[in-house]
């Protein structure tokens, strides 16, 4: 160990983030023995629970797969109160978490870490943050979160807008009183459709600028009894098993069914009753043809766009909130419950910013070609620069100093999302090439990632080596496999952040691997059980 190193503070594992991975990693590692320490940016526990507080939002998976499989006796004490629960249980449910497990004493909130710099020398990592601390630490996880670093738009004269702006991302912990006031939201994402459908009967007048109109998916979402709730968890172990087989980490799968196979009449039967779920089902428990025959794709759209028509009171606007540009599924569909209904409303007004695009913020509001829209609040619920915006804002300097942002100048690169060559012993939740990066049940995906991290982690100490780290073969075979799944399908055809095409300048790429989260589970389990095949240990 070097002189600088020796007197910072020395660890085994740093964790950065507290979210639904970052909480699962610093009770593993504990578990494990390790010291470790994990820095939150935020105040408390819960990561895209806790910072994303805008009206309505919520969980567009169910209660009983977006948790924690790991204690029963969590298992058996928590109790979900509806099918698709709001933030604020989810975040309540991730408190409750590191309280059971006195999680909180090894998180440092309110820090940010800044940098983090490989030692070759030491074989050890250098993490600093934003109180001007360093640790020492062997082992580094990232739990940062695939969407947590928002985007704003950089409309011209931003500054010059008296009224109050917003990003969903970072809403005010003591809220915002919307009523009686002039609120425009900029945005139509899974976001953006959850504030509009919540908001609109709150406030005096919505101005809602669209720029990409979306498919969504009516969410049914019962409340859940005492009865309800003990169904459910006799069928937990089974969910648990189930949930680790399925394409997306959920428990409906794409199964046998075959579009092909089927008649018309067959066909709209079995879209109608995906339909009648109320939740993902139909789009990743349906027809797997949606990814990849543009005909099917074609035909299951216009099931979606008819159900959606049929709701909107008005053609013209209803012209405007039919998606036609894109395929069904092809980028991230949301669930929504009063989202048509809100432009049916007197007080909410849809301005179609591909016909009349957005010019500038005014001191007033906002001036799109057709004229100006005066609002007293804008709330931007223009997403997120996914899977690399956050770990390539902190300095990570790998092997030879070299930053994480310039080795993914040329390209992202890793090994399963996992690492990447020139970072070892750094690890990853949640990273591009890996299906919790977009296509999983994220919580099903984090914890199978966090299992696969700690063994290995407990795999490098228990040989007495130093470091782990993937080959660059190993990492080129693994993207080259990525790819050619990616292109296999239709997703690359439509814009959306599942290709980075939200960020100017983000060269398209596929963030996520597409080849099923069973499969990859499989994939990551047979590298461990070959005793982590391309990976090198010094
Ligand atoms: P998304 O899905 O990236 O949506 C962002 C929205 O903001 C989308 O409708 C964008 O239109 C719109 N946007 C972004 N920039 C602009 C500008 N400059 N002008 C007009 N409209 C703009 O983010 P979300 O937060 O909704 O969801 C992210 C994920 O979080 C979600 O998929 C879930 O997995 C959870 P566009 O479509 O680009 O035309």
């Amino acid at each position: 160990m070097n002189q600088v190193q020796s007197s910072l503070q020395q660890l085994d594992a740093v964790v950065v983030g507290v979210g639904f991975a970052g909480l699962y990693q610093l009770h593993k590692l504990r578990e494990q023995g390790l010291s470790v320490r994990a820095f939150e940016a935020g105040s408390g526990v819960g990561g895209t629970w806790y910072w994303n507080r805008y009206p309505g939002a919520r969980v567009d998976s169910q209660s009983y797969i977006y948790q924690y499989w790991f204690s029963d006796d969590l298992l058996k004490e928590w109790n979900w109160s509806e099918r698709f629960p709001a933030r604020e249980e989810t975040e309540r449910y991730l408190n409750f978490v590191a309280d059971k497990f006195d999680l909180r004493e090894d998180i440092q909130f309110n820090t940010r870490v800044t940098a983090a710099t490989y030692d070759e020398s030491t074989q050890r990592w250098t993490v600093t943050t934003d109180k001007g601390e360093s640790f020492s630490a062997q082992f580094l996880v990232m739990g940062t979160g695939g969407l947590s670093t928002p985007m704003v738009p950089p409309f011209p004269g931003h500054d010059t807008f008296k009224g109050q702006t917003l990003h969903t991302a970072h809403w005010p912990k003591e809220g915002v009183d919307l009523k009686g006031k002039r609120v425009g939201v900029i945005g139509t994402g899974a976001t953006g459709v959850q504030v509009i459908q919540t908001i609109a009967d709150q406030v005096k007048h919505l101005t809602v600028f669209q720029r990409t109109a979306n498919y969504t998916i009516p969410m049914l979402n019962p409340k859940y009894d005492d009865a309800m709730r003990a169904s459910l968890r006799a069928q937990y172990p089974a969910l648990k098993e189930r949930v680790q087989n399925t394409f997306a980490g959920f428990d409906y799968d794409f199964g046998d069914k075959n579009f092909h196979d089927l008649t018309p009449e067959e066909r709209q039967r079995t879209m109608q009753t995906l339909w009648e779920d109320g939740s993902l089902n139909f789009w990743i428990g349906g027809f797997k043809e949606v990814f990849f025959d543009e005909a099917i794709n074609e035909e299951i759209s216009k099931f979606v766009r008819q159900r959606i028509r049929e709701r909107i009171k008005d053609p013209k606007v209803a012209d405007k909130l039919v998606p036609t540009d894109h395929g069904f599924g092809t980028r991230r569909v949301p669930l929504a419950t009063l989202y048509y209904e809100a432009f049916n409303r007197d007080n909410v007004l849809l301005v179609d910013t591909k016909a009349t695009p957005i010019e500038r913020m005014t001191e007033k509001g906002i001036q799109t070609s057709a004229g100006e829209h005066e609002l007293d609040i804008l709330i931007f619920a223009t997403g997120f620069d996914a899977g690399t915006g956050t770990l390539t804002r902190i300095d990570i300097r790998g092997r030879d100093g070299l930053l994480l942002k310039d080795a993914w100048a040329d390209g992202i690169r890793t090994t399963m999302g996992l690492q990447v060559h020139g970072y070892p012993n750094m690890f990853m939740t949640m990273a591009p090439f890996s299906p919790a990066a977009a296509f999983c049940n994220v919580p099903t995906c984090l914890q199978q990632q966090v299992d696969w991290i700690t063994d290995c982690i407990q795999f490098v100490r228990s040989q007495g080596l130093k470091s782990i780290e993937a080959s660059a073969e190993a990492e080129a075979k693994w993207v080259a496999h990525h790819d050619e799944l990616a292109n296999l399908t239709l997703i690359p055809k439509t814009k959306s952040w599942y290709m980075g095409t939200n960020v100017k300048g983000k060269p398209p790429r596929l963030l996520a691997y597409v080849g099923g989260a069973n499969v990859y589970r499989q994939a990551c389990d047979d590298v461990k059980a070959r005793g982590y095949e391309g990976f090198t240990t010094a």
